[in-house]
């Protein structure tokens, strides 16, 4: 028998793409259950084809679930996790509630996907979307170069900060097509967007932003921690060194990052690029003279992370700079977390 999959937080940016995806997919789930909080609870949204009604997160709504999707605030995953567990499921979590938690696996299928199987509180962790815009690729290089030091400047999407993010934007960007000047003139964007910044700390259109996440010691961004913490764990590489600078920029979907990686010992770009050429989930578009290279527009609503800018360091020969891109709700949340749930569903096939 099929096992039994719910999606909580159907209704939100990213688990409406969760959707596409089990449709696109093959299909290896029995029941596909559509949760949600209880103000959305009742709606009708597609899948594998067919129209579902979304019901309300309850205890009783848990029942008979084997895999959970989650995609919710961190608080509201701290919180039902552990129901749905309890109920026998196994949930695959998007949010930042368990990932640092040395009883979590933090996967990310193409690097490690043996730590799926190791899961003694029944929950699996994917990781924070930028992080997700590069591992894939950077995880390539490890495994034949052995990473030592990553310096990584984020260029976030809009859609990192969901819906009120888009729509954001997209309000300021509007505003200040009636304002062709506004760009030329200190403080020009501010007084035509007006006050409503959304969920930025300052204008977005026209702009760029070097602050994504919430206030840490020493003047770094949860987000830049986020980075740091995560590649170490999912690497397995509790001593990386890793800098990070997130910027948000006018962009609806797809994070980019210029990546500065240092190895063991000596790198050749000929070597990075069949390496990158091969590895799954990854695309190598990099002949900037014929004008290719990775970019957001050219990216969104793909899968894989792709790869340009592939240079050695002209004054370290044991490192590479890369610039990638990677659709933020695809591969850097609704995909990966799919990905996870396919492989436990994987040990429920019959054998
Ligand atoms: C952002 N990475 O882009 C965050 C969302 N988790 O805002």
């Amino acid at each position: 028998q099929k096992p039994t999959l719910a999606v909580v937080g159907a209704t939100g940016a990213v688990g409406r793409v969760m959707l596409q995806i089990l449709s696109q997919h093959a299909d290896v789930w029995g029941e596909i259950r559509l949760l949600a909080s209880p103000h959305s609870a009742g709606a009708k949204l597609a899948v594998r084809g067919e129209e579902s009604e979304v019901h309300a997160l309850s205890e009783e709504a848990l029942e008979g679930v084997d895999v959970a999707l989650f995609d919710v605030p961190d608080q509201v995953a701290a919180q039902w996790a552990p129901v749905a567990v309890a109920k026998g499921a196994v949930v695959v979590d998007n949010s930042a509630a368990f990932r640092q938690e040395a009883d979590v696996p933090l996967v990310v299928p193409e690097v490690n996907p043996h730590c799926v199987r190791v899961r003694p509180r029944s929950i699996v962790a994917t990781p924070n979307c930028t992080t997700l815009s590069m591992i894939v690729a950077l995880g390539a290089l490890h495994a034949e170069f052995g990473l030592t030091e990553l310096v990584v400047s984020s260029y976030q999407a809009a859609s990192g900060a969901g819906q009120r993010g888009i729509d954001t934007l997209r309000a300021q960007l509007s505003l200040l097509a009636a304002e062709p000047d506004a760009g030329t003139t200190p403080g020009g964007v501010r007084r035509a967007v007006g006050d409503d910044l959304g969920p930025f700390p300052a204008p977005l259109a026209l702009n760029v932003v070097p602050w994504v996440g919430e206030p840490q010691d020493g003047g770094w961004s949860s987000e830049e921690l986020k980075i740091r913490e995560e590649s170490r764990k999912i690497l397995g590489l509790p001593d990386l060194r890793v800098t990070a600078t997130c910027v948000r920029v006018p962009v609806i979907s797809t994070h980019s990052a210029s990546v500065h990686a240092r190895f063991q010992s000596e790198v050749t770009v000929e070597r990075a690029e069949e390496i990158l050429a091969t590895a799954p989930g990854v695309v190598l578009f990099d002949d900037p003279a014929a004008g290719d290279f990775p970019t957001p527009a050219d990216v969104v609503g793909t899968d894989p992370t792709w790869v340009g800018r592939v240079r050695r360091s002209m004054d370290d020969p044991q490192a590479l700079e890369l610039f990638v891109c990677g659709d933020n709700l695809r591969k850097g949340s609704a995909l990966n977390t799919v990905q996870i749930a396919e492989l436990v569903a994987s040990e429920f096939a019959p054998s």
